[in-house]
């Protein structure tokens, strides 16, 4: 009788955790959710997308190590997706120190309970195209020369190196997927593209009048959360282990993701934008481009949503979610108890 494969991954609540526990559902994997505890729960993204029930839920904290060894005994995976951390660039710079030691000194807390509980895990650790920064080196590949402009990526560059260490030193089977932006209906509402499509939702209904913005001419390499989660699961499948630029191939500003999310929209942009120095970071990154060729060679791994059809699919989410929500309905999501960002202070600005 063949036996199910077990799947752990960390940060379950989040976006990439929901999609890539649905991925692995699919595939007939059991899957086992690390998330922390929180005064209210936080499982819309596991109800939305329909899976809540089939997920086991085990309670973890990145910075107890205890509760790591926990999860791995109790749900004795074949694989460990490592997805949790604080992702968010822009709280970085306000929590430096919690920042290192989540996104960070946790990665090399988990492979440390990797090795003693079972070395034969496979490990999958979420590197990110933030670690290029503001190299001049572009498309960015494997072979690019790392650059961070953030203490993320100073943090994320930590947990790159600390997998590639315990690879070679304890011939753990430990990668780093770097992957670019990937967005969904199912992102955070802080990051600019879901703050984006939330709010002129907002705007189109009659609920705002304005979308407040930071850096408009910041570029980024944006694709599909939902195909990128697949990447991750096929490093994990390869006969060695190895590292892999996961992007689109195509760069497009804050300026153009706003401008074609109004055309999706039926909105006018002009009027509705406007630039608020309080959400312009301290240090930015100006370019990201990301270079797949390496794993369409070797995953067979290709995008599928275009940048058209992903600002589509999330514009006509939300505005559908706007919609449903003045009508009195009631479903799984997050953005009708969230505060506007304009009534939170914010002291980590450019001087
Ligand atoms: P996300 O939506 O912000 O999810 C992060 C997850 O980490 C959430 O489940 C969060 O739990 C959990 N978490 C945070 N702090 C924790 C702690 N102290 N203990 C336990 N769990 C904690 O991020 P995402 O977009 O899915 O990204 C997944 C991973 O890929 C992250 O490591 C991110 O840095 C990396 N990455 C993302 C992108 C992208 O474009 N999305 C690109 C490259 C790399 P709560 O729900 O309780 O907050
Ligand atoms: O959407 P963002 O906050 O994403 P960012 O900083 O690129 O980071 C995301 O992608 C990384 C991969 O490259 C991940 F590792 C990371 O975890 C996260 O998922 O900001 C994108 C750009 C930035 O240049 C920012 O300055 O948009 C610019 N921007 C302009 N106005 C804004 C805003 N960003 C946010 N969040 N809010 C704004 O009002």
């Amino acid at each position: 009788m063949s036996q199910k494969r077990r799947a752990l991954i960390t940060g379950i609540t989040g976006q990439d955790g929901a999609y890539l526990a649905r991925f692995l559902l699919e595939k007939g994997y059991e899957v086992y959710g690390a998330f922390r505890r929180l005064s209210t729960p936080n499982l819309w993204r596991l109800q939305a997308l329909d899976i809540f029930h089939q997920v086991q839920l085990i309670p973890m904290e990145l910075v107890d190590s205890a509760s790591m060894t926990g999860a791995l005994v109790a749900s004795r995976p074949h694989e460990v997706y490592n997805l949790a951390a604080q992702s968010f660039v822009g709280a970085s710079f306000e929590q430096p120190v919690g920042t290192g030691q989540v996104t960070g000194l946790a990665v090399s807390r988990l492979l440390e309970c990797i090795r003693h509980v079972d070395p034969g895990i496979r490990f999958y650790q979420a590197s990110t195209s933030e670690l290029f920064g503001n190299s001049t080196q572009v498309p960015h590949n494997e072979l690019t020369p790392f650059e961070p402009a953030s203490p993320y990526a100073a943090a994320k560059l930590y947990g790159y190196w600390i997998t590639r260490i315990y690879r070679e030193a304890y011939d753990l089977f430990a990668v780093n997927g770097i992957l670019f932006n990937h967005e969904s209906p199912l992102r955070g509402l802080e990051f600019v593209t879901r703050k984006i499509t939330n709010a002129l939702a907002k705007v189109k209904l009659g609920l705002e009048s304005k979308v407040s913005l930071g850096n408009l001419e910041a570029s980024r390499d944006w694709g599909f959360a939902g195909d990128y989660v697949e990447s991750m699961w096929l490093m994990l499948q390869q006969e060695a282990p190895g590292d892999y630029v996961i992007a689109t191939g195509e760069t497009h500003t804050v300026r153009e993701f706003f401008t074609l999310a109004c055309e999706i929209a039926g909105l006018d942009p002009a009027g509705i934008l406007e630039v608020n120095p309080k959400f312009m970071r301290p240090l930015d990154v100006d370019l990201l481009l990301g270079d797949s060729g390496k794993a369409q060679r070797m995953l067979g791994w290709q995008p599928r949503v275009t940048f058209r059809e992903l600002v589509r699919i999330m514009m006509e989410t939300d505005l559908a979610r706007w919609h449903r929500w003045q009508k009195g309905e009631q479903f799984p999501w997050d953005a009708f108890n969230y505060p506007s960002e304009m009534n939170i202070l914010s002291r980590a600005v450019k001087s």
